[in-house]
């Protein structure tokens, strides 16, 4: 191995020296630059033998020997020996320090007034390391300059001699230097992008012309090395005039508020600081309104806000209407779930306006139970404050079924014999039928998994003295996974007695029942109770009547639903305590809404129904009146008819009839005037 002091090969004032290591592959000469911090960590250039050409060395680096300036160019060079019987001159390169300028004018540029306004000015010169500022040849470099390059944008400017935004030239020059011109347009009047200065950046690098190859020694002024890698780039920027004061800097301070109404411009009410939607099947449209402002606050300016613009998510559930003002330039393209509204360019200082976002619904489902969006302002000028803006609106889905009883008025009678409870074997024992029908819709659709609907009764089974009053038989339902309703607290058929509801002849009673109700549903006292006493109300809320309370679920219901509630009068009650009056019992039917989720709410829907249960004896009585008259009258009638037969027959008036007869016949041939008036001769026998 050999360490050889080399001179200062790179004429920077600092001793290099050259390790020669011969047994390294075909042996390899490492060459270090001395510097102001010292040596460095790694060589600054390695020449392994392989890579002499025309070498074969074996044993590169045996010997080395610097210090001598063969070419005498003021770098020393050095020759590096090998066991090989050969010998290479490695003779140093000069090192140039470069200098480059770079210059755009004018800073400024006035959009208006900018034909071919733009310079741009790129001048090199350099020295030698040795301090000589003078050589034989002419040194190329080639420069390239970028203008406007930086971002994704199209560039505003471009060069007159290519109409490129790049630019490309070379330059031979003499240490003492030179200058090129390069002159720029706009790209188009209407930029949009005022605001981001215009950036030109410069790269230069040696033109490495190929060596002769020739036996004599070339020339190596040709051939530097620059010194600095600084040195070959520069950049310099240029700025459109704005309104923005003399600073030609706009600091804008735009400022948004956002909040979700409904269809007239309502606000929805807010709960904790979020909105609160009550959501039903009939809203088909809500608003976002969004107020973006640049007006001076504090500490903060509002200049023009160049290139400002709103960018808002379009929640998924919903999907975009309208937008107010019309004017507004929106960019919204399908399956992109935001819209782009651009404010102004610029949206200028002390601007407000108020931005009106109509979305439709029609993706809100039952179980949805929030819609978010995100509003984002942006603009080119100087505000580093935006922040998104996130929106939530808590959906609370409000169902509004529809629950009625149609006949929810029913009349009937008792009538009958007092019959013990221990004597009723089917239903019909008890008293008359009573029926009712309740339908439950829902609009929209169905609850599916996240709750059911139920009724809850308040059936009034019982007089305040425990005696049974409506006794329940059964509750139908139809269009629920259940066919009837069986309560826990065994309220329905508790005797369990036959349950004869369903006997055609009770069908045809009933039928006839409600057909009454259906023709005179309002007239519910009846013509023939008027006379009585006033009728007895029989209801839970004043305590005349006891209610049992019980729920049926409407489990596995679709869309709607249907119950028949069937009950008996207890007629026993009714003979023994209300013989003589018009009995009214009241009962209820609440819809009421079970689901675990928060968001789903339902009012309660109570019904009221009444039965108007009158004595039929009453009615009977009126019958028996009626025939009893008829038969009276009949036999005043015969016995009147008797006697004027008896008067008439004393009068003998049978008995001129018959001769009578011999009369007629004779005077038919005789004259008529001869024929005597019957009353005449009846007068003249009296
Ligand atoms: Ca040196
Ligand atoms: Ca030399
Ligand atoms: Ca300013």
């Amino acid at each position: 191995m050999a360490v050889v002091a080399i001179g200062d090969v790179n004429q920077d004032g600092f001793q290099d020296f050259a390790v020669g290591a011969p047994y390294h592959s075909t042996g390899r000469v490492s060459i270090w630059m001395g510097s102001k911090t010292g040596i460095s960590q790694t060589p600054s250039q390695v020449i392994d033998g392989k890579d002499i050409p025309g070498g074969g060395f074996q044993t590169f680096g045996y010997s080395i020997s610097g210090g001598m300036d063969v070419d005498r160019n003021s770098y020393p060079d050095i020759a590096v020996g090998s066991l090989d019987d050969r010998v290479v001159l490695l003779r140093a390169r000069p090192v140039i320090h470069l200098k480059n300028s770079f210059t755009v004018t004018p800073e400024v540029i006035s959009l208006e007034d900018c034909d071919a306004c733009i310079e741009a000015k790129v001048c090199l010169s350099y020295t030698f390391s040795t301090g000589s500022a003078s050589s034989q040849k002419s040194i190329s470099f080639q420069y390239t300059v970028d203008a406007d390059q930086q971002s994704s944008r199209s560039p505003r400017v471009r060069f007159l001699d290519n109409k490129d935004g790049k630019y490309t030239g070379k330059m031979s020059i003499n240490p003492s230097g030179d200058c090129r011109s390069l002159k720029l347009e706009l790209v188009s009047k209407t930029i949009q992008d005022k605001v981001a200065p215009i950036v030109f950046l410069l790269r230069v690098s040696l033109v490495e012309t190929p060596s002769s190859g020739g036996q004599t020694l070339e020339d190596l002024s040709a051939f530097p090395v620059i010194s600095q890698k600084n040195a070959l780039t520069n950049k310099a920027e240029i700025h459109i005039q704005k309104a923005c004061g003399l600073d030609n800097k706009c600091e804008s301070n735009l400022q948004m508020t956002a909040a979700f109404t409904d269809e007239q411009n309502t606000p929805f009410p807010t709960r904790n600081g979020q909105q609160i939607f009550h959501y039903t099947t009939g809203v088909k449209k809500l608003k976002l309104m969004v107020n973006v402002s640049n007006v001076p606050s504090q500490d903060k300016k509002a200049e023009d806000a160049y290139s400002a613009s709103l960018n808002v998510t379009i929640p998924t559930s919903l999907s975009f209407s309208s937008l107010n003002p019309k004017n507004l330039n929106v960019e919204l393209s399908p399956g992109v779930p935001y819209l782009l509204c651009t404010l102004g360019d610029p949206f200028k200082s002390n601007q407000r306006v108020e931005i009106e976002i109509t979305f439709e619904t029609t993706g809100i489902t039952i179980d949805m139970q929030e819609i978010q969006t995100e509003l984002q302002l942006s603009t080119w000028s100087d505000q580093n404050d935006l922040q998104p803006l996130l929106r939530v609106l808590m959906v609370e889905y409000v169902l509004q079924p529809f629950f009625n009883i149609p006949l929810s008025q029913f009349r009937t009678e008792f009538s009958g014999k007092v019959i013990g409870e221990s004597a009723m074997k089917s239903t019909s024992d008890i008293g008359s039928p009573v029926e009712f029908n309740l339908t439950v819709a829902l609009s929209g659709k169905p609850l599916g998994n996240l709750g059911y609907l139920e009724v809850v009764f308040q059936w009034p089974s019982s007089v305040a003295n425990q005696k049974w009053l409506l006794y329940l038989s059964e509750i139908q339902m139809t269009g629920t996974s259940k066919p009837f309703c069986v309560p826990e607290n065994n309220v329905i058929n508790p005797l369990n007695l036959t349950v004869s509801e369903r006997k055609t002849r009770r069908r045809k009673r009933d039928e006839a029942s409600l057909g009454s109700e259906q023709t005179e549903p309002q007239t519910l006292p009846n013509p023939r109770a008027v006379q009585r006493k006033p009728p007895a109300n029989l209801d839970c809320d004043t305590g005349s009547a006891l209610c049992q309370t019980f729920t049926c679920p409407l489990l596995g219901m679709d869309i709607s639903a249907n119950l028949t509630v069937r009950a008996r009068i207890w007629n026993s009650t009714m003979l023994e305590d209300y013989n003589a009056a018009r009995v009214l019992v009241y009962g209820r039917a609440t819809l009421s809404l079970k689901t675990d989720k928060p968001s789903i709410k339902m009012s309660n829907y109570t019904r009221e129904f009444t039965v108007a249960i009158d004595p039929a004896e009453a009615e009977e009585l009126q019958y028996e009146v009626p025939l009893w008259i008829i038969i009276v009258s009949a036999l005043a009638g015969v016995i009147l008819l008797s006697l004027i037969v008896i008067l008439l027959w004393k009068c003998g008036f049978f008995k001129r009839a018959n001769t009578r007869e011999l009369y007629e016949a004779k005077a038919l041939k005789a004259e008529m005037k001869t024929q005597p008036s019957e009353n005449d001769r009846l007068t003249e026998e009296d």
